[in-house]
């Protein structure tokens, strides 16, 4: 097995701190050198099991900081770019640092690699870019879908995916884009649905349902975000784009979070309607055929499964994430209103 650096961005975050895991147990010979700001959602406790292992190299700093990215590029083979501002809502509230850490931080990241000459630039996306499907349409997104943003965090991100693509056009950088659904699962910040509803019914709180709760997402456990990131990095080609996604049919907020309610053992009577979120997309659906064609990849744990993995372990990990939601008290207060 060649042995490779990796630079990992964000990866004190949900996802990145997944992916560390997930690739420091199936490549020990690599070596992962993990980038992030520590922002509200970068946990260092997220990653305390992998304390003292030299084959990860934890630096915190920011993406925009050219002369340390110049630094820590010097020998990387691979770059996995995880590093954003993630949440929808808090792009509503605040949509300034969106911009600056999801275009502006890309781009300083993508001037390193071309310097430093790293052999793949793979840039983590999602399905937010292409905007909003029909409810009860059959449509998907697709690789070939035009980019469609219509909130301040998929903008950003749809700035960056153009970014990637712009640097491999032009100064010819090898690059991979995947975009990728919903995901849940383990170290998932508890202000995101899932989180929040099963960490709120722990406490005996109700779940705030935005709106009418018919919107649709397109669910995926993050291991299994994981391993199409492995297969693209394996085996994906060189500037092509592939769409990851978890559910082969439609489920709604609501009827999501009333596998939650069931799996839990509390009644319906523990959801709370709320004012619904500003310019909400209603349906996002992820056709995720060319992935599974051209690279073999596939979901391997179902929704109901996924759940009862998630909802143990919020209920086995409070002390990761109780003193995350007491952080997040004024985000809270500013998000959540009865009435628009
Ligand atoms: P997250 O908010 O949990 O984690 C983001 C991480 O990036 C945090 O550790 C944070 O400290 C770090 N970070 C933020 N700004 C930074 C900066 N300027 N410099 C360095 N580090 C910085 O996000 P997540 O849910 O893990 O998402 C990771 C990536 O995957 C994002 O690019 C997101 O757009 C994408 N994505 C997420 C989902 C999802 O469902 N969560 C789905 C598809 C794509
Ligand atoms: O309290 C809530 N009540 C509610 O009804 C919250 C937090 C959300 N919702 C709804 C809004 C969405 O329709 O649930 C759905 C999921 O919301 P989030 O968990 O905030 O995720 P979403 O906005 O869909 O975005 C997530 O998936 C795509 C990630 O945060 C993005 O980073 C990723 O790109």
């Amino acid at each position: 097995m060649t042995k490779q650096t990796l630079l990992v961005t964000g990866g004190a975050g949900f996802i990145g701190s997944n992916f560390v895991h997930y690739w420091m147990k199936k490549n020990p010979q690599d070596t992962i050198i993990n980038l992030d700001a520590l922002t509200y959602a970068g946990n260092r406790e997220s990653l305390a099991d992998l304390e003292g292992q030299q084959n990860h190299v934890f630096v915190e700093g920011n993406i925009i900081d050219r002369e340390l990215v110049n630094k820590i590029m010097a020998d990387v083979d691979t770059v996995v770019h995880f590093a954003a501002e993630s949440h929808v809502d808090r792009s509503i509230l605040n949509p300034d640092i969106f911009l600056e850490t999801n275009v502006m931080g890309t781009q300083v990241l993508l001037d390193a690699a071309l310097k430093n000459k790293v052999k793949r630039f793979h840039h983590i996306s999602t399905d937010e870019v292409f905007g909003s499907l029909e409810l009860g349409s059959s449509e998907k997104f697709n690789e070939h879908t035009p980019y469609d943003p219509r909130s301040p965090y998929s903008a950003a991100k749809a700035g960056s995916d153009h970014l990637v693509r712009a640097y491999g056009e032009t100064y010819g950088l090898p690059f991979t884009l995947t975009n990728c659904s919903n995901n849940y699962g383990e170290y998932h910040f508890p202000e995101k649905l899932f989180p929040l509803a099963i960490t709120n019914l722990i406490d005996g709180l109700k779940v705030p349902v935005y709106g009418d709760g018919l919107n649709v997402r397109d669910w995926l456990y993050v291991q299994d975000h994981c391993s199409a990131i492995d297969r693209v990095l394996t085996d994906g080609k060189d500037g092509e784009t592939y769409l990851i996604g978890g559910l082969t049919k439609d489920i709604s907020n609501l009827e999501v979070v009333k596998m939650i309610l069931s799996l839990m053992n509390k009644s319906e009577a523990e959801i709370e309607f709320i004012a619904d979120r500003k310019g909400h997309d209603r349906r996002y659906s992820v056709d995720w055929t060319k992935i599974n064609r051209e690279l073999g990849w596939e979901p391997s744990v179902d929704l109901e499964e996924g759940l009862r993995r998630t909802i143990a372990w919020y209920e086995n990990n409070q002390a990761w994430w109780r003193p995350l939601k007491e952080q997040a008290k004024d985000f809270f207060k500013a998000n959540y209103k009865k009435e628009n």
